[in-house]
């Protein structure tokens, strides 16, 4: 007995022994004992956050439980979705436009969940596309995107959407200098200095129905902003964006962009510029932006195309902008839970200030200045600095917080989390991640008041720590427990898509107000079938509008004649469901499109253009009740010139009912 547990053991040892050989340094010992327990979430039991999480170049947002790290949703937002057919389907089709037309992909970097009094209440998330410049705003409500606002006057919408305390603003500050967009852009790329120029827009939220409208727009120099934070507390009214290449580089912004000693951290008093716009001092300036809206009445989205924005020039407003100062390419830009301290990260310093709000109002009342920049006041470096973390690790780049006065700092070069004091600037631990994270979140750490307890790493690179997968290896996150004075490793966890940033929330704020169905007295869909008897196929022309409805386990119609070849087909199938999770699907043989995936009381439409005679089938793609399979259907499709009468039927067998011939009297009656 004795003998088999020690022969056991010594085994145990030589296994373990080989793991950690092959792991990093650091690896073993940072996973302590009762990791497994802190994870893991017993089937059946919930998660305690939710971690609404970036998709990077996949265009979408990603749902994780926290601290299992389970993937629950993917919410297409800026890409279109296969599995939804967000994007696809003729409701969804607008909110991917913009004024380039009809762009299906962005690039999602960053998430901003809603706050009253600085703290999250659980309604909407909001998140940037970098590539043709957009925000959305997800319903928390659906996990839908609700609306997507384009944002004129800007190449690449990078540093955004970071909110303020109450939900007032939330921002875009372009990423790419470039010339204006009513500005002769047909210029020599070398002729930078002269013409580029920056903008950052700050977006109100509608307290209500948190819409999206783009009020004002700030006129800045040609310069790279990068990420941005709101004051808060004491702070509040100010914004803070990081900012590189004050240098102006057209070109090999890696060298040329890195010559100066320090860059800029622009201080925006936004409560200002909200006078000078009550002043009068916006000029309307004509651009071209689209504004797309979802609605779960109509359950369609529109697209408007707006035409004018409002622009402030620094000029005509003084003491509404100032620059600080700031080492070395700063990326990020993070304030600390009592709105007093501005953290700025730069990627090539070997310090992280830290700046004091206080100690930047007492020096722009003294004009503690160091000259000034394009026009705009440089605050002295030394007059804004609370102090500097000391040897803190290389390459910081974000910065969040708990509420016990400490900072955790990312650092992508030497690939660790640094925990330090906010107040004495000690470093206080330091953990490894794997490997090169890039952000990483406390739950509520943007906020007045941190939920603390983890500290999610978000890492870009990931070799040796997942089975491999080709060329490309899964991106990842890592759990860590920040309940204690040292941080501990709990878990890894694969993400979709490159995890730029997230926000957890606490479930609980998120739970009880989960949308289930929605009611079908409700739909007010133009081509919404509310019961089998309203189903039908009329012909308008060479359109034909099919009104479908779905239940266990049958559509109706599911038999239809009278197709011909050049006519364009609309199935508008209604899913008359009105229990929660019992969604229908929908998919066409050969149609040049997705399928649509239709939740309870819903309507949406999939447009199918035939391409050849013969029986197509239909059928629902999403296995509803143990009679799903046999939840299918047939249109026939007759040559152009036939005379086979449009007809319809569900449960009708062979000869097709001529008599329920439709007359051609259009969709809209
Ligand atoms: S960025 S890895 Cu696109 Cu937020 Cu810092
Ligand atoms: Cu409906 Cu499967």
């Amino acid at each position: 007995m004795f003998t088999n547990l020690l022969k056991k053991s010594l085994a145990l040892i030589v296994i373990t022994a080989a793991i950690t050989s092959c792991k990093p340094r650091g690896a073993a010992s940072a996973i302590s004992g009762d990791a497994a327990s802190k994870v893991y979430v017993a089937p059946g039991k919930y998660d305690e956050f939710y971690d609404i999480v970036s998709g990077g170049f996949n265009g979408q947002i990603g749902i994780y439980g926290i601290p299992s790290g389970r993937l629950f949703r993917i919410v297409p937002v800026f890409s279109q979705s296969p599995e939804s057919g967000y994007g696809f389907s003729e409701e969804t089709k607008p909110m991917l436009n913009t004024s380039h037309g009809f762009v299906p992909w962005d690039d999602l970097h960053h998430i901003a969940l809603s706050v009253t009094n600085g703290v999250h209440d659980g309604r909407w998330a909001f998140a940037n596309g970098n590539n043709t410049p957009r925000l959305a705003r997800v319903d928390l409500t659906t996990f839908r995107t609700a609306e997507i606002l384009e944002i004129p006057n800007s190449a690449g919408n990078h540093s955004s959407p970071f909110i303020t305390e109450n939900s007032e603003y939330i921002v875009a500050g372009t990423r790419f200098s470039v010339p204006l967009d009513n500005d002769n852009g047909d210029v020599a790329i070398n002729t930078y200095k002269k013409n580029f120029r920056g903008t950052v827009s700050f977006i109100s939220i509608n307290p209500q129905s948190g819409e999206m409208t783009l009020s004002f727009q700030i006129k800045t120099p040609g310069i790279n902003f990068d990420l941005a934070r709101a004051g808060k507390g004491k702070s509040h009214g100010w914004f803070f964006f990081s900012c590189y290449n004050s240098e102006k580089a057209n070109t090999l912004l890696e060298v040329n962009a890195s010559a100066k000693d320090k860059d800029f951290i622009m201080a925006v008093n936004w409560k200002k510029a909200e006078e000078y716009i009550k002043a009068g001092k916006g000029k309307k300036e004509a651009v071209k932006y689209a504004h797309n809206q979802y609605s779960d009445k109509t359950h369609s989205a529109t697209s408007t195309m707006m035409n004018e924005v409002l622009v402030l020039d620094p000029k005509d407003c003084p003491d509404m902008l100032y620059f600080i100062p700031c080492p070395k390419s700063p990326h990020g830009c993070d304030t600390d839970p009592s709105g007093e301290y501005i953290v700025g990260s730069g990627k090539l310093a070997a310090v992280i200030p830290v700046f004091s709000f206080t100690k930047i109002q007492q020096a722009i009342a003294a004009k503690n200045f160091d000259g000034e920049y394009d026009g705009i006041p440089v605050i002295k470096y030394e007059a804004a600095l609370h102090g500097e973390v000391q040897k803190p690790g290389l390459g910081p780049l974000h910065t969040e917080f708990d509420a016990n006065g400490n900072a955790y700092t990312s650092f992508f070069v030497s690939s660790e989390i640094v925990k330090w004091n906010v107040k004495d600037l000690k470093v206080l631990d330091r953990v490894p991640t794997y490997y090169s994270i890039g952000h990483l979140s406390v739950p509520g750490g943007p906020t007045t008041k941190p939920w603390g307890k983890y500290v999610i790493a978000y890492n870009k690179i990931t070799k040796d720590r997942y089975l491999p997968t080709g060329p490309e290896l899964t991106q990842s996150a890592q759990l860590y427990d920040i309940s204690g004075e040292k941080m501990k490793l709990l878990l890894d966890f694969p993400t979709t898509g490159e995890p730029h940033y997230g926000e957890a929330i606490p479930a609980d704020l998120l739970f009880k107000k989960q949308a289930k169905i929605f009611r079908i007295e409700d739909n007010m869909h133009p081509y919404v079938t509310k019961g089998e008897g309203q189903a039908r196929v009329e012909r308008n022309g060479k359109e034909v509008h099919v009104y479908m409805t779905s239940i266990r386990s049958h559509f109706t119609p599911d038999n239809i004649e009278g197709i011909k070849m050049g006519d364009v087909v609309y199935f508008h199938l209604t899913n008359l469901e009105q229990d929660w999770d019992v969604p229908h699907g929908f998919a066409v043989k050969g149609s040049n499109n997705a399928e649509i995936l239709v939740m309870p009381g819903e309507t949406q439409t999939l447009k199918w253009i035939p391409d050849r005679v013969g029986i197509t089938p239909i059928y629902c793609t999403d296995f509803c009740s143990a009679l799903h399979q046999e939840m299918q259907g047939y249109v026939r499709v007759s040559p152009s010139n036939s005379s086979v009468p449009l007809t319809f039927s569900t449960g009708k067998t062979a000869p097709a009912d001529t008599t329920k011939s439709v007359s051609y009297n259009g969709p809209n009656k």
